[in-house]
């Protein structure tokens, strides 16, 4: 590891064990443990401080061969540099042999100044001290630590991000409590560079640390991590972390904070000052707000921290001039540097080694750090992210008690009239249109409140609910449209249920099922049916069966009408309901006589059923079980489908075959009746050809003989001739 990384490396350790370690584990392997390495480890531990030893304990990890060794083996020297302290890993005896350390050094852990650059002590002999004298010995005991933990009003269960929170309250403390020097933080000033160009970061980084620490990454290949460079500024030792380009780069928030802990690990314990490098023409509102989501990642303290740094380039235009000009109007850039606490510089970027632009700017670092009185730590980080998800916490908390408050107030508006009048008996009347609900219910309260008339159509048409008092007893009364008349749907009968279950919220105690004396439809008798599936099988001790139309009664009994009804379902229904049932004569609406004996019929009823109501959960249980019922049904029906769908396929399949013989065959037959006229077509051919070459034949037969027969003629005739001649010669 090289200085550089070991120095960063130390200083990051140090933050974390913030405000200081108790014990030092040197974890060792004895066989492979080289002098070399006891100078290193000497070395570091002489760099913390002068007592490291003194809270430092070997830990071997292997088998201890140490009775085996040279009493000079480095190993031995190192447990003897460590007070004699070795201990072999078996977990439970390390806490208690820490635990021992911890008692024999007073409850003391070791602790730095604000955690100074360590970066001193590679570097020479002399920084090695400076550096060493900034660690001072610290007393802090649990019950401090709880005490500053409660004060912030965390739990007792802290979980490892609140470790490090609880390390960076004590932390905070302490650096609170301690008076600032800049020229003391000047000798480690850590700058982090934001921005989108990593062009003019490079330059912004390697102008500060006056060489080429940084080199801006090819337009193709963007540099998604952060990069640190360490350097001497007037003397004063200065680390630059570059992040990359949060704007670009197709970041999440997520992993944005990421990288951002990254980069802030690479600054630890923090930086002294956020500079936000930005490209004046290329500024827009939308990179502002990058700008301030990744500040308000680091927490509102993050703006005490932060300059706005405008770069620029080219000599001949008057550097200050334009870039005033432009701070002057651009809204963008003057409303960010005005949360930047009204921080910013110019930097000319085609002055690269202009080392004055470095001194003003380290300068105005230096002056900011005298304003916070310390740099950005990782507790102020902690403080941020623990603040956002306080402030996260109570917002959803307020949500909550709003929406209970709006609730119980919802409630109290519903039932308060309830209230007032007693305790109350909730009905619902559900039934056929015309049937006489409305006119019921008026009777009920003794007033008309619900619209009652002869109608071909539905007279009321949504749920509406009113209250009385009927022999002193408060009585809230839900009136329903014709629920059950098949001009509704399914999905519409359902939800006015819910709805008027809902408006006799927590539920009704009664429903009374309203049918009028008369023919009874069939229509009507289905929608008994319905009612039943409706409500479930628990509805009907919930129900009464109310009969209208008293008056057409005369003198008969109603008992007696239903005794002699032939309508079974009716009598089942009755049943169903427990044998309650009641009848009103709705004409005679002064008639309290028969409300008071309905209200008795109830009251037994409420007080059989314990007081219990019918609630939305019932109707959902009964909504599930015909969903059930339903679902089986189909999937009964699909199954019949299903094999329905076989049969089809085999019988389907059957046919096929057989038309796939048939056509096989008839394929069969077409080929011999071809191959037969293709045979026939053949012979009758040859037959020809043959005819032909006996005719070619006996006509070459004729032709030589008729050739012979004139060769023939010729020798003859010359025979004659030449006798002839010898004939007359003679
Ligand atoms: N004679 C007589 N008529 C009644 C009785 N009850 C209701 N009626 C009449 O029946 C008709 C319908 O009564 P409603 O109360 O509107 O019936 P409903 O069930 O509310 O009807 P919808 O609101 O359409 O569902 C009205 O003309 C009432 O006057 C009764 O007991 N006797
Ligand atoms: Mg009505």
């Amino acid at each position: 590891m090289s200085h550089d990384k070991l120095s960063e490396e130390l200083r990051w350790c140090v933050t974390m064990s913030d405000p200081g370690p108790h014990v030092f584990l040197l974890v060792l392997q004895p066989e492979e443990f080289t002098q070399e390495e006891g100078y290193r480890i000497r070395k570091i531990l002489d760099t913390l401080s002068d007592r490291s030893f003194d809270y430092s304990m070997v830990l071997t990890t292997h088998e201890d061969k140490r009775g085996h060794m040279d009493e000079d083996h480095p190993l031995n020297q190192m447990v003897r540099a460590c007070r004699g302290r070795q201990h072999l890993s078996d977990r439970t005896q390390l806490i208690a042999d820490v635990d021992k350390i911890v008692k024999e050094n007073g409850g003391d852990y070791l602790t730095c100044d604000v955690f100074e650059d360590t970066s001193g002590m590679v570097q020479g002999k002399e920084e090695i001290h400076s550096s060493k004298s900034d660690w001072i010995l610290k007393s802090s005991s649990k019950e401090e630590l709880g005490k500053d933990v409660l004060e912030q009003g965390e739990s007792a269960q802290l979980n490892k991000w609140e470790n490090i929170r609880e390390i960076g309250l004590v932390s905070l403390k302490q650096e609170r409590q301690k008076p600032s020097s800049s020229h003391e933080k000047l000798s480690s000033l850590r700058i982090l560079l934001l921005g989108k160009n990593d062009d003019k970061k490079s330059t912004v980084g390697n102008m500060i640390l006056q060489k080429e620490a940084f080199r801006p990454a090819p337009f193709f290949n963007y540099k998604q991590q952060c990069e640190s460079a360490s350097g001497k500024v007037n003397g004063k030792s200065v680390t630059v972390v570059k992040t990359p380009d949060f704007f670009a780069s197709p970041l999440t928030v997520r992993s944005l904070m990421q990288e951002m802990e990254k980069c802030k690990s690479l600054s630890a314990p923090g930086p002294h000052g956020v500079l936000l490098v930005l490209k004046p023409e290329k500024f827009t509102e939308e990179n502002r707000n990058t700008f301030k989501l990744i500040l308000s990642i680091f927490g509102k303290e993050a703006f005490k921290y932060s300059m706005v740094i405008i770069t620029h380039e080219g000599d001949n235009i008057p550097v200050d001039k334009t870039a005033v000009d432009f701070v002057e109007q651009n809204a963008d850039t003057k409303q960010l540097i005005k949360i930047c606490g009204g921080r910013y510089k110019i930097f000319d970027a085609s002055k690269i080694e202009n080392a004055k632009q470095t001194t003003e700017l380290v300068t105005e670092i230096i002056k900011m750090m005298d304003q916070n009185r310390t740099c950005y730590t990782l507790y102020m980080y902690m403080e941020a992210k623990h603040q956002s998800e306080l402030e996260e916490k109570n917002r959803r908390i307020k949500d909550l008690e709003e929406r209970i408050r709006n609730t119980s107030q919802g409630e109290f508006v519903e039932h308060r009239e309830e209230q007032i009048l007693g305790e109350c008996i909730r009905v619902v009347l559900i039934g056929k249109t015309g049937n006489g609900k409305s006119a019921s219910a008026n009777t009920i309260l003794g007033r008309d409140e619900f619209e009652s008339k002869i109608s071909s159509n539905s007279t009321t048409t949504v749920c509406k609910k009113a209250v009385g008092k009927v022999d002193g007893r408060t009585v809230s009364v839900v009136d329903t449209p014709g629920l059950f008349d098949t001009t509704l749907s399914n999905k519409d009968v359902q939800q006015e249920i819910v709805k008027c279950v809902s408006l006799s919220a927590p539920g009704p105690h009664v429903f009374i099922i309203v049918l009028k004396i008369g023919t009874i439809t069939q229509e009507e008798l289905n929608a008994l049916d319905l009612i039943e599936k409706t409500f479930g099988p628990r509805a009907g001790m919930f129900c009464l069966v109310l009969f209208t139309r008293g008056d057409d009664l005369g003198t008969m009994l109603i008992q007696d009408y239903i005794g002699e009804s032939k309508i079974a379902k009716l009598q089942k229904l009755i049943r169903d309901c427990g044998g309650r049932f009641h009848v009103f004569n709705n004409k005679d609406n002064n008639n309290r006589t028969q409300v008071n004996k309905l209200l008795k019929k109830i009251n037994e009823m409420v007080s059989m059923n314990k007081g219990s109501f019918y609630t939305n959960e019932m109707f959902q249980e009964a909504e599930a079980a015909i969903k059930r019922k339903q679902e089986a049904i189909l999937k009964e029906r699909e199954a019949e489908i299903k094999a329905d769908m076989e049969k089809l396929k085999v019988s389907h399949e059957t046919d096929m075959e057989k038309m796939k013989s048939k056509l096989e065959e008839e394929r069969l037959k077409v080929q011999r009746e071809r191959q037969l006229r293709e045979n026939m077509l053949r012979e009758r051919e040859e037959a020809i050809r043959k005819e032909h070459e006996d005719k070619e034949k006996a006509e070459k037969e004729e032709e030589s003989w008729r050739t012979k027969k004139e060769e023939d003629e010729k020798l003859k005739k010359e025979i004659w001739d030449t006798e002839k001649e010898r004939w007359k010669k003679r």
